[in-house]
């Protein structure tokens, strides 16, 4: 029997899409292509001139793809110090859309769109959403912002040139999200996992049961979550939970996304060309091989990012898909490079503990981190939030689910947390990325 993979595999392999060249053809496409957005950064960029100046580097020196190492990378901080047009290589008249999002200190990072650019991120949305089996006459119950963050308009513009009815509802506003899922037939939705899940929580207060609602597809993104998350989110929701990622430096949402096969993202390469750099050595690792994500705009006009460093941790995936795809896919973003935080010299990561928690019967997917300093050693709380089954037991049950909470997170970080179990809702809800680490320890130094 066939799985469903390849039945849609099948009926969704048009030899025109660019997601299913042949991989010798993208190659040569994607050479052509950098050759081209190296030339007009040159030429264009006074940052990244001067860079390739240092190195030696000359355009005409680049044969392919090949020698992409040879190029320098450019990070947050470039942005930051060229605030707040210093990287764009169009001239304003051409920028029709400027968007932002949150730099490393008080003022935003700009990002800048042609009206090619607009073209290029609704086509890798519009191909986001049909490799989710999303399609006309699908109903679009748009949750991210809209506003300078991308995921709002990204989402939009992707789902609406698909021909999906859009509603453009942005973040916010629980009760009326709810009252427009039901009442509109609401058969996808997008927006963060985690608002996702409070979403239901609110519902099943309402007495509202998404379950029995139309809705079918979730497009979630914008911040990590686990494989633990997702399986929470289809049983509760009663949907297929895609992954969708992407950052404002490269386009926005739509960088990479989940196929119905739901086993990594596939990477719009004819776009955005990735590579996995090694954290130390800073030298490109094999396929396969975990490290940070390196991303290369092979098209885009207005802002070209050259071997943008993303602090994104993941690997590519080496088998094909069974879809047929052949864009090469990235696994799941289960964290950054720098939203590890060291406690007590342990390296830990969120999503780490997010798995624990959830593998232990009894909790909720919303939890908070504290970290604070006493006589100068870190203490690291985790508060979580049980069920209500759990919390309105006996008190055994509650001991029983501390200690369990204990070993788990022992296991798996080596380090002794303090559990705080508290009761449902208690944890602040986050409308766009939830926040879930909390640090103290410098607040008072
Ligand atoms: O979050 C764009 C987006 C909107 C993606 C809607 C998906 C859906 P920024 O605000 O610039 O852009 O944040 C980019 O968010 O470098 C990752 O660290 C994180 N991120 C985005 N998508 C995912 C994901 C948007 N699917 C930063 N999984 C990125 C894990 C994600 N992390």
């Amino acid at each position: 029997m066939s799985t469903l993979c390849e039945v849609v595999a099948a009926r969704f392999q048009p030899a025109s899409s660019p997601d299913y060249v042949p991989r010798e053809y993208l190659r040569e496409l994607q050479s052509a292509r950098l050759r081209s957005i190296v030339e007009r950064t040159y030429e264009r960029v006074q940052l990244f001139r001067s860079r390739m100046g240092r190195l030696g580097l000359h355009p005409r020196d680049l044969r392919g793809i090949e020698d992409l190492a040879l190029l320098p990378f450019t990070t947050k901080a470039d942005l930051r110090d060229t605030y707040p047009f210093g990287l764009f290589a169009s001239p304003m008249d051409e920028v029709v859309r400027l968007h932002a999002s949150s730099g490393t200190t008080g003022k935003p990072i700009v990002v800048a769109y042609t009206q090619a650019d607009l073209a290029i991120w609704t086509n890798v949305m519009v191909r986001t959403f049909a490799a989710q089996g999303i399609h006309t006459g699908d109903i679009v119950q748009n949750a991210y912002g809209y506003g300078l963050f991308t995921g709002g308009l990204g989402a939009h513009c992707g789902a609406e040139a698909l021909g999906a009815t859009v509603i453009p509802i942005s973040g916010g506003n629980t009760d009326r999200q709810i009252m427009v899922m039901k009442d509109f037939g609401v058969t996808v939705v997008c927006c963060t996992p985690s608002y996702f899940l409070h979403l239901l929580d609110r519902a099943r207060e309402l007495g509202v049961d998404v379950r029995s609602l139309p809705l079918r597809v979730g497009v979630f993104g914008a911040e990590p979550w686990t494989e633990s998350m997702r399986t929470r989110i289809e049983e509760q929701g009663g949907i297929k939970a895609y992954d969708i990622y992407g950052l404002s430096e490269i386009i926005g949402p739509g960088v990479a996304g989940e196929c119905v096969c739901q086993t990594g993202l596939h990477v719009f390469e004819d776009h955005f060309y990735p590579e996995i750099i090694d954290f130390e050595t800073e030298r490109p690792v094999k396929d396969g091989v975990e490290g940070e994500l390196v991303l290369t705009t092979l098209t885009k006009s207005a802002m070209p990012m050259i071997r943008y460093r993303t602090r994104d941790i993941t690997r590519i995936l080496t088998e094909a898909c069974p879809c047929g795809r052949t864009m090469r896919r990235i696994q799941k973003i289960s964290r950054r490079s720098d939203d590890m935080f060291i406690v007590r010299g342990v390296n830990v990561f969120p999503s780490q503990i997010e798995t624990a928690l959830l593998d232990v019967e009894g909790t909720l997917p919303h939890y908070q981190i504290i970290l604070t300093r006493a006589q100068g050693l870190d203490e690291i709380e985790v508060r979580v939030e049980v069920t209500p089954e759990v919390f309105s037991d006996k008190i055994g049950a509650l001991e029983g689910l501390h200690s369990r909470l204990i070993e788990a997170l022992d296991r798996v970080l080596g380090l002794r947390v303090r559990i705080r179990l508290v009761e449902p809702q208690s944890i602040q809800r986050s409308e766009g990325k939830a926040k879930r680490v909390i640090d103290r320890r410098f607040e008072d130094q």
